[in-house]
């Protein structure tokens, strides 16, 4: 692409002028980045234009369409330049200028359009599909603004507008001319129309859905795929003849709420809101990218007998699961398809995982708002529920009841996506298991044969190719760069588990990474860390269910012990971060509590010479990416059962940290892979916790009354121990007290304690800490997204495509 740096340079200073009308002399940084960013764009847009004209037309192959409200990519300058092997002769040219590369990536806004786990799953899927040649499509929404910027005000989070589109949008097209027309509220009319009964949609809203296409490469090819997001649009700029049995003055109106659709991303993550602009938003995007599919359908294909030879479209979470019955809509009334043909088409084609199972997180809509907003739709929602009760067998009857799509006034989404899929699947092997044995059991009975297991994967070409350089080098020293290939190749690491120096340079990469972390915390909290502490690390959205809690009185704990009782550890440093949704009272609690514990630890000269405590606000990817290299520990204790994967544990692992953690989600299969002596498990197991849930007999006070140390420390939180305000932390108090302690944080606090023993007993034998951390490396490849991309095809989508570098 650029032949040298000096080529390079050429093309970039030839684009400044073409794109600012000034000379590069002149320039801002900002400029300097958006320079950079169209210069590789224009390539891209070539290569995209390239691999779009070999997929279409003739060839008209099976393609992948992954769904998903939300889209967690981050930055896309740096991940771009390594996939198309330009990094290095970039940095050089741009050296040559007087310019920083880094300081370049750092101007870019964050595309943070997505809450946690479930969107970054969806980038790291994008990234993968790309590198593996799956023709794949990712279909979201362009939020006008992403997740919350957070700052940390007084200890309270302040939440505040994420305006990652203010400088505008380098690696977006978009396009106007594939926009199609979305229909909201009206009536339906039914008429007989030669011998068929038809259903036709009168006095609708209509809004215009406009496509904006990102590019996605592929590591070592110039193979694109593509994200499309939706935004809104009113209609008035588009042609209102084409749709004109609707009500003309319905269809203009309320442009503010037109474009209010795709305004913002609901903030949270775990708890559903049944807001009727969040249905809006599941419908618009659903019906959008369902038109824009079955258009390119229909162009190359004279049927639909092979629709699932060409279309499998994937449904992240139960957030898209609208597309069952769209389809079902569009098969049946558009294309006068009979239901039982048209069905048989959904069922081969959606696939549904599942990502949760707290039961607050389970979405459901009340029946009214649905019927009102989507007319039609909620006919077909009834039309599935009523044939799913009355089709099966009479032995399952009951159960079918029992289970219906439609209950106590509520649309069940889950039902509905398990219904009208061909396969439902977990993220991790427990959490299939208790989706199977606990949340779904029934519907497990009666399709047994949908249900599988697919454990999640992270892009290791950005959380350690790119966002560990170090460590990067140092891999292909020692054993070649095919693990950038193909991540199981990292086992070649193995044989160099005795070599000195080999885990020497491991313990001096970890130590030049603490020092970049360590740096950024200086600046943005005015912290002075120590390097050589243990780096324990706890970023992950702020949920009771992950227990930061259980961490923070820990460190009360070790606070007391060292201040009262004269007790010497080997130092530490706590590193939190992560967002708590603004309307969850105790998250925001649990963050307050944590600041407030940070100034006290960090003003007592007595102790914070041991141990320091930093929150570092508004984490996101980028912020992630200088973490993830610097940690010793990765805090991953959520209540057993609870996490249905988590990923964040997969990302700490690649770059070397050791887990300290509950056997819950994905940590299960760490601990197997690297085997018991390799890392810190504790607390009760999933069974167990289940077990109490069932039996209720569980009694947190009888916990808090037997152990002395825990009671002080559960005290502190309502004796004016933080603040003269003693009521500030009474809910927290109570939380574990009174209200009998939901996530077992009680329970498990003696092991856990215990278990940091261990941590820190074991870091002082630095051979030995370093020889673990290796064989976490070396045994992190199956945790590659590439892997779980290749789970998801060989079992679901059934893909045929080119043998790839798997050498
Ligand atoms: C639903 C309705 C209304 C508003 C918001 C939502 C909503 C939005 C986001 C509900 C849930 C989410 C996100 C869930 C999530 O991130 N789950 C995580 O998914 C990861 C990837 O599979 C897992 O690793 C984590 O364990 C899981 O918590």
């Amino acid at each position: 692409m650029f032949a040298d740096k000096n080529a390079f340079k050429e093309q970039y200073l030839e684009r400044f002028k073409e794109l600012t009308g000034e000379s590069f002399e002149e320039s801002t940084i900002q400029e300097q980045y958006r320079v950079l960013a169209s210069l590789i764009m224009k390539k891209v847009a070539v290569f995209m234009a390239d691999s779009r004209s070999r997929l279409n037309g003739k060839l008209n192959k099976k393609r992948i369409y992954y769904f998903s409200m939300e889209f967690l990519i981050g930055k896309l300058l740096g991940m771009n330049m390594i996939n198309l092997g330009i990094y290095d002769v970039v940095q050089d040219g741009l050296s040559d200028l007087g310019i920083n590369i880094i300081d370049l990536e750092n101007v870019e806004k964050d595309a943070g359009l997505g809450n946690g786990g479930l969107g970054r799953l969806a980038a790291c899927f994008m990234d993968s599909l790309a590198y593996l040649n799956i023709p794949a499509i990712g279909m979201g929404i362009r939020y006008r603004y992403g997740l919350f910027e957070q700052k940390i005000i007084d200890g309270h989070q302040v939440e505040l507008p994420d305006k990652w589109l203010a400088n505008g949008n380098e690696w977006e097209i978009k396009k106007t001319s594939k926009s199609e027309i979305i229909k909201f509220y009206g009536n339906i009319k039914s008429e007989m129309i030669d011998g068929r009964l038809q259903f036709i949609h009168e006095n609708y809203e209509a809004i215009t859905a406009v496509p904006y296409d990102i590019p996605v490469l592929d590591y070592d090819s110039n193979d694109v795929n593509y994200l499309r997001l939706w935004s809104a649009e009113t209609v008035d700029d588009f042609d209102l003849a084409s749709f004109n049995r609707g009500n003309y003055l319905n269809a203009i109106k309320n442009k503010a709420s037109a474009e209010a659709i795709t305004h913002v991303l609901y903030p949270n993550d775990s708890n559903y809101e049944g807001r009727l602009l969040r249905l809006k938003q599941q419908y618009f995007f659903v019906c959008a990218g369902l038109k824009s599919i079955l258009r390119r359908y229909k162009t190359n294909n004279e049927n639909f007998d092979d629709m699932a030879e060409k279309i499998q479209i994937q449904i992240n979470d139960t957030h898209p699961a609208l597309i069952i019955p769209e389809m079902m809509r569009i098969l049946v009334d558009e294309e006068s398809l009979s239901w039982d043909y048209a069905w048989e088409r959904v069922t081969e084609i959606c696939a549904y995982t599942n990502h949760t199972i707290l039961p607050e997180a389970l979405e459901k809509w009340q029946v009214d708002i649905v019927r009102e907003l989507l007319p039609r739709t909620y006919m077909i929602i009834e039309e599935i529920n009523k044939r799913f009760i009355e089709l099966g067998e009479d032995t399952t009857r009951d159960i079918r009841s029992r289970n219906a799509i439609i209950r106590d006034g509520q649309i069940h989404m889950a039902n509905l996506a398990i219904i009208g899929s061909k396969s439902v699947n977990g993220v991790a092997e427990l959490h299939t298991n208790i989706i199977i044995n606990e949340t779904f059991k029934e519907l497990y009975q009666i399709f047994p044969w949908k249900f599988n297991a697919k454990t999640n994967g992270v892009s290791h070409r950005r959380f350690l190719l790119k966002s560990n350089p170090d460590l990067t080098q140092f891999l292909d020293n020692r054993i070649g760069d095919k693990w950038k290939y193909d991540a199981e190749k990292l086992k070649g690491l193995l044989n160099y588990s005795d070599d000195q120096e080999t885990i020497d340079s491991l313990y001096a990469i970890k130590r030049k990474n603490k020092e970049r972390l360590a740096a950024y915390i200086k600046e943005h909290n005015k912290i002075e860390v120590n390097i050589d502490s243990i780096f324990d690390v706890h970023v992950k959205r702020i949920h009771e269910y992950k227990r930061q809690l259980m961490n923070a009185l820990h460190i009360l704990y070790l606070y007391k012990k060292i201040k009262n009782e004269n007790m010497v550890i080997y130092p530490r440093t706590f590193i939190f971060a992560g967002k708590a949704a603004p309307g969850y009272y105790m998250a925001k609690k649990i963050i307050r509590l944590i600041s407030l514990l940070g100034d006290i630890v960090n003003n007592d000269p007595a102790v914070s010479k041991y141990m320091k405590v930093v929150f570092l606000e508004n984490f996101n990817v980028s912020i992630a990416e200088i973490i993830y290299p610097a940690a010793d520990v990765s805090e991953q204790i959520s209540t057993a059962s609870k996490e249905a994967s988590g990923t964040g544990n997969m990302k700490f692992m690649m770059n070397g940290a050791l887990t300290l953690g509950t056997l819950d989600g994905a940590n299960v299969e760490i601990a197997e892979r690297v085997g018991e002596d390799n890392i810190f498990i504790f607390g009760l197991r999933s069974e167990e916790v289940i077990r109490y849930y069932d039996e209720g007999d569980y009694s947190s006070f009888q916990v808090y009354r037997s152990n002395e140390d825990l009671k002080k420390v559960v005290n502190s939180l309502v004796d004016g121990f933080f603040a003269d305000d003693i009521t500030e932390f009474k809910d927290i108090y109570d939380s574990l007290v009174a209200h009998n302690d939901t996530y077992f944080v009680l329970k498990d606090f003696a092991e856990y304690l215990k278990a940091q023993k261990k941590v820190e007993e074991t870091y002082k034998d630095r051979n030995k800490w370093f020889k673990m951390t290796l064989k976490n490396i070396a045994e992190s490849g199956y945790f590659s997204s590439d892997r779980t991309i290749m789970d998801y095809n060989r079992d679901i989508w059934k893909i045929k495509r080119p043998a790839k570098n798997c050498q």
